[in-house]
């Protein structure tokens, strides 16, 4: 593969233990197409990054960074799903690390089909404004906005950043009462939050967590959202205190005229990995 093809260019190791696996599908995203350049862009942007990082005083990609070839889209979203399954589950069972870039919401469903049958103790939180709660949406149980109802059928997973979701979504939050943290309520909660997480995290980001001041390129922008130092924060205290497994950015859909956004996925993906380095 060649560097321009792969996540930090030429600072990418053939034999590294973080594997960047780029899924470019979005099959069942319904309000905008364009995640499909998602993983091209972050790629893309991450061509500039400076491999040290000042937070941390380390240069993260020391690590061990690889990109494996994308997995190509599949004409149904049963059969992606269980190609990106397939693909994470290669990754873990070779002792690496797997980082999928999106593509839609959808995708994170194969990645945690794989790292719940590898991991014990298993829980999955999700950054997002939507709650993904819908049973069925677009006549599709796989479609993105229901992502969380399939990740719920696996295993336990928290909800975090969520500020858009119907009256069914909300029902089912209080009657199974649900973690899930609203966008006005999780900074002054976040301890209360990580400790609700079991010992291995799976965390999955839809970018529409953040506000669309600073992340305007998704499919389904939400005002309101959380801004850069309120996610790393959030996040580096989950990292510090329990093993993450695993980690997805998805609903990117870049603008041309406006990479800022590829750079912060860009960016948000590094960080991520330098925080969760211990246990890699
Ligand atoms: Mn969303």
């Amino acid at each position: 593969m060649k560097p321009e093809n792969m996540f930090l260019g030429t600072a990418a190791k053939k034999d590294g233990k973080i594997s960047i696996i780029p899924i470019p599908y979005e099959g069942t995203c319904s309000a905008q197409r364009g995640t499909v350049e998602g993983p091209d862009a972050i790629i893309k942007a991450s061509h500039n990054l400076e491999l040290y990082d000042h937070e941390l005083d380390k240069n993260i990609s020391t690590a061990g960074v690889r990109t494996i070839n994308k997995i190509e889209p599949e004409p149904t979203p049963e059969e992606m799903i269980d190609e990106i399954e397939a693909a994470v589950a290669k990754e873990l069972l070779e002792g690496r690390f797997p980082v999928i870039l999106g593509g839609c919401h959808t995708v994170t469903i194969g990645a945690v089909k794989a790292v719940h049958k590898r991991f014990k103790n298993l829980s999955v939180l999700a950054l997002d404004a939507h709650a993904d709660l819908k049973d069925e949406y677009d006549n599709t149980k796989l479609s993105h906005g229901c992502v969380m109802a399939r990740i719920r059928e696996l295993c336990p997973a928290m909800q975090v950043g969520v500020r858009s979701l119907d009256e069914s979504e909300a029902g089912i939050i209080k009657t199974k009462k649900y973690p899930v943290y609203f966008e006005k309520d999780i900074l002054s909660h976040e301890d209360t939050a990580i400790s609700g997480l079991s010992e291995n995290v799976y965390i999955t980001i839809d970018l529409d967590v953040f506000d669309p001041s600073i992340m305007a390129s998704t499919g389904t922008p939400e005002p309101g959202g959380l801004l850069w130092h309120e996610v790393l924060g959030f996040l580096k205290k989950v990292c510090e205190k329990k093993n993450i497994v695993g980690f997805d950015i998805v609903e990117l859909s870049p603008n041309k005229n406006n990479p800022s956004c590829d750079f912060l996925a860009a960016k948000l993906t590094y960080k991520i990995m330098g925080y969760c380095t211990a246990s890699i």
